[in-house]
């Protein structure tokens, strides 16, 4: 069996990092081991959560797993929250150089940063990209470790052509910007393979909601999908249908919970979608 490391925070209630990683990555029929970042109570968007840093802790976790001689087919990493975190996920990158390295570098969205998170960090973040073969920012994100503007809704796609590239420049072999709509109506994710020089759009219906963790949902499916032997392309079909299921499955529930999706309704879904 094949086996996904993701590293990324436990938030205890939040529909979001390992919450979603774990049981999307298993239900897609892989095995799915976790280097948990730190435990918080709730996810940041609430107010008052509990945090505890468990940095302290992955080295030695990491120096374990590499005297049992344990291999990786993909190293995806989520939410990472320090200076040190970037570091040792860097190490885990040097050590795991036969599987795919997928980062996504979550930090911000609607042209802000999350609690916590600096300028300073993205321009770290964007180094950690620099290693990765994979990379899965949202257009804030790209912004910010660029060091451009965020455009808000005004871009069109050569501007996204060359935020691509720029981000290609970084290092991935491969850059996925999520979040772009070319037209109304629609919302979808543009990818550039730099060594092909290839750029691949894939678009779908934009539903009148946006709800936390959609980011770490999309990450867990295409990084399941692309392990499991679809080539990016079909990963990132796979991941945006996915995703945009669990958020109709979600508006259709009038007493769902405000701070993430039903996605384990849409597992059925997926379980159908990847035998496609
Ligand atoms: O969904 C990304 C995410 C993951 N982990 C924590 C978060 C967030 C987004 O805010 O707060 C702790």
């Amino acid at each position: 069996m094949k086996r996904i490391l993701t590293v990324q925070d436990i938030s205890c209630i939040g529909k979001c990092s390992l919450t979603v990683a774990l049981p999307i990555v298993s239900a897609m029929g892989i095995e799915c081991a976790i280097l948990p970042t730190a435990v918080l109570s709730t996810h940041t968007m609430f107010r008052g959560y509990t945090f505890r840093d468990l940095t302290d802790d992955l080295d030695g976790i990491i120096d374990h797993w590499v005297a049992e001689g344990l291999d990786f087919s993909a190293v995806y990493t989520g939410y990472l929250g320090s200076q040190r975190q970037l570091d040792i996920v860097s190490r885990l990158f040097d050590l795991y150089r036969g599987g795919y390295r997928v980062v996504d570098p979550v930090m911000a969205d609607n042209g802000k940063l999350y609690p916590g998170f600096t300028e300073a960090f993205a321009r770290e973040m964007a180094k950690l990209c620099g290693k990765a073969d994979i990379i899965l920012p949202n257009m804030t994100e790209a912004a910010f470790m660029l060091g451009v503007p965020y455009p808000g809704e005004n871009y069109d796609e050569a501007y996204v052509r060359d935020m691509l590239k720029k981000l290609a420049a970084l290092g991935p072999r491969i850059a996925i910007l999520t979040g772009v709509s070319l037209e109304a109506g629609k919302l979808g994710a543009m990818a550039y393979d730099s060594e092909k020089d290839e750029y691949f759009y894939y678009c779908r219906e934009h539903l009148p909601a946006a709800f936390h963790g959609t980011g770490d949902i999309f990450a867990s499916a295409f990084t399941g999908a692309l392990v499991r032997g679809g080539d990016y392309q079909e990963a990132l079909r796979v991941a945006a249908d996915y995703t945009v299921e669990c958020i109709a499955l979600t508006l259709g529930n009038p007493d769902h919970v405000n701070y993430g999706v039903e996605f384990e309704r849409a597992i059925p879904y997926l379980c159908e979608r990847i035998q496609k």
